[in-house]
């Protein structure tokens, strides 16, 4: 296998590669910084990286994948739980963290080793690991991703379907080197850290990250050379509602080349908004941790709203029916579940082949769970998703099982189920059920958002709050989530 970031050796030295607020790093000095830092990874196998969104985060993924070791990239927000959990399951030799960050408890009694983009500026490019001989099944990425029950699970991503979607993605968005991305994603999931991180790099361009998404942020970065804009439809959604008071926003993306928006379905109401305030049309591309990209609309393809476009180079889809026959007609009207294979794929769930199994056909092809129908021209549309208690909020998967888990640790709460309910901003927003333990002091909504935030991350808290005298259930005792939603 080639390098997977080929530009660090063989492209323009000075060109610039990362930009996360004033400081910049041109690719002779990622090279000299990333190789700094592989030095101190010999004796390790797999490494924490504490995700924040900066400089120090690109780096250290950068340089643990040029010395072939797996990252596990943790959100810094995560709660006592969710990192003991992610910690026991993919047992890291070693943390990266930014110099002076403080680590929580579980982190602290790891060796730490404190990435300094500067340090090594005088280091020769030689200091460099040469990555061309690992072998492409090599873990890369452990990305933990919820379920709908239990905690989140490792989705081992090999090198291979790193290399794989982000050449993909270059061909269907004619993505070159001279491109200038500009995001403001978090880097501990697939979307900011391989497609707006590693994604750049792999192509021999630029990546500004704007430290936190705003549209001013966006609005600077467009007007000033950058091409491309990556977001969430939360931060689309964003966009469309700032367009109006902000006539540089508009310009900013009437000039630019590409605006990708995924992870969660963009309205077609904020397509429209945008495209009438700006001339441009968004492109949606559809992934999933386990299968990294899968569809796209083509850079020279037509952006249909409401859908994410074509399978990819390389990427096997198929539509198949409840009794497991796949979908023929490209009606635009038979539903089917989104199953797909090829070199995208991740290897497994860490510590979990009975999931790993559950989540293949025998053979090979991966469950999504999404529910999608194909236009005659085999543009795909995804109508929704198998399972109820998956949520989306903001983009984050997040299950409700975890959640009605830690709520039912609270003192104040006997029973307790989750469910999303639409948000304009958000896609969906999570509602917790609860049953309290004492029905005279039921505990507030901050209190139970505080727990959850405490225990998981501050994604995962529910925004909206019900009390009740005893959930629905049926003869099983299983809860009826739908009654609950429909009152
Ligand atoms: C609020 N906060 C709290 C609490 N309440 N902290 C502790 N305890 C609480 N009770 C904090 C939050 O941490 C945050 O802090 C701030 O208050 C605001 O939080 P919130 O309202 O939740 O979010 P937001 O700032 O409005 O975020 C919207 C967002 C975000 C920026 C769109 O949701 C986001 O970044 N989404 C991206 C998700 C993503 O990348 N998904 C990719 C996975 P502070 O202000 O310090 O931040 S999907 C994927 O990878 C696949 C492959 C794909 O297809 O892409
Ligand atoms: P995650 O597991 O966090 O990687 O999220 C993957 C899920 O996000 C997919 O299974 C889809 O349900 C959803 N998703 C990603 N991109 C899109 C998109 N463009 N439109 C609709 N849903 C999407």
């Amino acid at each position: 296998m080639s390098s997977l970031f080929p530009a660090l050796t063989d492209g323009p030295a000075d060109r610039p590669a990362l930009r996360f607020g004033e400081r910049s790093l041109t690719y002779r000095e990622l090279a000299a910084a990333a190789g700094t830092v592989a030095g101190g990874l010999k004796e390790v196998r797999r490494v924490a990286v504490w995700a924040t969104p900066t400089m120090e985060t690109a780096v250290a993924v950068t340089a643990a994948l040029l010395a072939g070791r797996a990252v596990v990239p943790l959100n810094p927000k995560s709660g006592a739980k969710e990192l003991g959990h992610i910690l026991s399951d993919s047992a890291p030799d070693l943390v990266l963290s930014t110099p002076g960050t403080p680590l929580p408890g579980p982190l602290a009694a790891l060796p730490r080793l404190d990435v300094d983009p500067a340090a090594g500026a005088a280091a020769p490019v030689s200091a460099l690991p040469d990555d061309r001989e690992r072998d492409p099944e090599d873990p890369a990425l452990i990305v933990y991703t919820s379920g709908t029950t239990g905690p989140p699970k490792g989705a081992v991503i090999p090198r291979r379907a790193i290399a794989t979607t982000l050449d993909a993605l270059a061909d269907a968005w004619q993505w070159t080197g001279e491109d200038v991305l500009v995001h403001g994603l978090p880097l501990f999931h697939v979307h900011g850290l391989v497609l707006g991180t590693l994604g750049p790099l792999r192509r021999g361009g630029s990546v500004r990250h704007l430290g936190r998404f705003t549209t001013e942020g966006v609005a600077r970065e467009l007007n000033d050379g950058a091409t491309m804009l990556f977001g969430v439809p939360t931060m689309y959604h964003r966009v469309a509602e700032a367009l109006p008071a902000e006539p540089e926003l508009a310009a900013a993306l009437a000039g630019a080349r590409l605006l990708v928006s995924g992870s969660a379905a963009l309205p077609v109401h904020d397509h429209e908004r945008i495209r009438a305030a700006t001339g441009r049309r968004v492109v949606e591309r559809y992934g999933m941790t386990e299968t990294l990209m899968n569809t796209s609309v083509r850079a020279d393809g037509e952006a249909r709203p409401g859908t994410v476009g074509v399978p990819l180079p390389g990427v096997e889809l198929r539509l198949v029916e409840e009794d497991g026959s796949p979908v023929t007609s490209y009606d635009g009207e038979t539903v089917g579940e989104i199953q797909v294979r090829g070199p995208n794929l991740f290897t497994e769930y860490l510590n979990r082949p009975d999931a790993t199994a559950a989540a293949h056909t025998a053979d090979g092809w991966f469950r999504t769970g999404d529910m999608a129908v194909r236009d005659p021209d085999g543009y795909v549309r995804i109508v929704g998703r198998k399972a109820t208690d998956l949520i989306k909020s903001g983009g984050y998967k997040i299950g409700a099982g975890e959640i009605e888990n830690a709520l039912l640790e609270h003192p104040g709460v006997r029973e307790a189920a989750v469910t999303g309910e639409p948000d304009a901003d958000l896609g969906e927003r999570i509602v917790a059920w609860v049953v309290p333990a004492d029905p005279q002091s039921p505990p507030a909504l901050d209190e139970l958002a505080d727990h959850v935030a405490g225990r998981l991350a501050p994604h995962k808290r529910p925004r909206v709050l019900h009390h009740l005298d005893a959930l629905p259930r049926n003869d099983m005792g299983k809860i009826m989530k739908r009654a609950l939603a429909h009152g």
